[in-house]
């Protein structure tokens, strides 16, 4: 594998050049008419442009970027996150085009995109699931019966659902009927297949999903958990491994359980199988991602392994070299996705000229970032400007340097995700260990954030006074 062309933009497409570069392999960026000067454009050895801004007409053309890798000679795409990484048609043109696809097999996607074929995959593999039907359900009457079996309230879930489309929770029997209309028409415009399914609904899970990877040979091996639990409106906004409330014994229940999941749809790569888990720390299987997810610095962190050179050696078709023994947790870190959002406006998309952008620098910070000073935010793409990422011997060391590296990065001309972010590591519910998916919900407003804010805007003005007077009285004492 010589040349890598990398199907993405902003700081993901830089981080899998950064371990192509690594690995001597050289790297074909693609870019849109609103990348022409984005610094993943520059980074890489090639670049060739796919079309206009829109993403459709883009970042989501598959035909195009194949065309354009053929024409230069790649040997491999690296879909990165997002755009066609989960598309099984795009996969599938890769593989039949004779150029190597950085992920699992199209069938394999294909599978996993679908929860009922998730679910029909994984069932004679033993794997704890939330309680409800496992077929595409559509008359209401049917719907009552089981929900009268596993007991209200219940969650109805669209089967090509993602990011919590199509779903709609059910506290009674009156209420069925019409939000299983709502589900159904929701998943038909958004996914154009309206199946829908039938769960138990758990009320205050945690989001807790498993990293694995898998060679051709049959090995799979489980890089253990990242907690994903704080998030707003399906959209994650800290991740970290490992999580706090994993006793040794459940990490490897779980572990070996998405090492099935992977191994019921004959999974090859990097992938990511993602849990609920109740108060009784109870597991249950919710769907496999197929793709290297945002968060997996976190695990890169705590293992010490380069997910990005694992994929790229299972795709070259290496033999995985670690043992499931060999694998071990080592400090903790920590991921805050740093978006351009207001977390003072309701975390409303805050575009504009980045007129001052400084990463925070230092032991056990890393920044996965896509910006520099001087750019445009595009109002095309994802808002995410960066990952900023710590690792600490303890969970606390990380928190601490999270809060510091915050304080450090100098963003002017976007509002941003860093004050929430700060919010969430000064939070009583998070230092503790003790939250849940409905953190923000619960604990956030835009008030108290600014109540925050305005409490050590004080406390930093009475320091600056401190050391005024002091010097002043240092000044006016003789020297002797
Ligand atoms: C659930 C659930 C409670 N009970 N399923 C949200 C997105 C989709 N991938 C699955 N989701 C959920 N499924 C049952 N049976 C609660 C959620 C859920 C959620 C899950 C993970 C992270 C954040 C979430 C926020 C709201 C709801």
């Amino acid at each position: 594998m010589k040349k890598i062309l990398i199907a993405n933009r902003g700081e993901i497409a830089i981080r899998v050049m950064k371990t192509a570069k690594k690995m001597g392999i050289k790297t074909v960026a693609v870019y849109s008419e609103a990348d022409r000067n984005a610094p993943h454009v520059r980074f890489a050895d090639e670049a060739v442009y796919i079309g206009e801004a829109p993403s459709n007409k883009s970042y989501l053309v598959g035909d195009r970027i194949i065309d354009e890798a053929k024409k230069l000679n790649v040997d491999a795409i690296h879909p990165g996150y997002g755009f066609l990484s989960e598309n099984a048609n795009f996969a599938e043109q890769v593989e039949k085009s004779g150029i190597i696809f950085i992920g699992p097999k199209s069938d394999a996607i294909r599978i996993m995109g679908s929860k009922l074929a998730a679910k029909e995959a994984v069932k004679s593999y033993n794997i704890p699931m939330v309680p409800g039907v496992d077929r595409a359900v559509t008359d209401p009457k049917e719907a009552i019966e089981i929900a009268k079996k596993i007991g209200f309230p219940i969650l109805i879930k669209a089967s090509a659902g993602g990011g919590g489309k199509g779903m709609r929770t059910v506290e009674n029997e009156t209420d069925l009927e019409i939000q299983m209309k709502r589900a159904i028409s929701e998943a038909i415009s958004a996914f154009g297949d309206g199946s829908v399914f039938v769960e138990k609904y758990i009320s205050s899970p945690r989001h807790i999903e498993i990293q694995i990877l898998a060679d051709s040979f049959g090995n799979t091996l489980h890089f253990f958990e990242r907690e994903c639990s704080i998030q707003r409106r399906h959209q994650k906004v800290i991740e970290e491994a490992p999580s706090s409330i994993l006793t040794p014994e459940i990490r490897t229940k779980m572990g070996e359980a998405a090492i099935k999941v992977a191994k019921s749809c004959n999974y090859i790569g990097a992938g990511t199988v993602e849990f609920l888990m109740d108060a009784d720390l109870n597991f249950y299987f919710l769907e496999m991602n197929t793709r290297l997810q945002v968060e997996h610095p976190v695990t890169e962190l705590i293992t010490g392994f380069d997910l990005v050179e694992l994929q790229i050696k299972i795709a070259r078709g290496e033999k995985l070299l670690i043992k499931q023994e060999d694998l071990k947790i080592n400090g903790h870190a920590l991921e805050l996705r740093v978006y351009a959002e207001d977390s003072m406006n309701n975390f409303l998309p805050s575009v504009g000229k980045l007129s001052v952008y400084q990463l925070p620098v230092g032991k056990g910070i890393r920044v996965d970032n896509g910006f520099e000073a001087g750019m445009d935010i595009p109002i095309y793409y994802d808002p995410m400007l960066s990952k900023l990422i710590t690792y600490g011997k303890t969970r606390k060391e990380a928190i601490e340097l999270m809060i510091d590296a915050i304080d450090n990065y100098k963003i002017v001309g976007a509002k941003t995700t860093l004050p929430f972010g700060k919010f969430v590591c000064n939070h009583e519910a998070f230092r503790s260990g003790n939250f849940d998916t409905h953190f923000v919900k619960n604990y956030y407003s835009a008030a108290k954030l600014q109540k925050e804010i305005e409490a050590e805007a004080k406390i930093a003005a009475s320091v600056a006074l401190k050391l005024y007077l002091d010097e002043q009285k240092l000044l006016k004492t003789p020297l002797t």
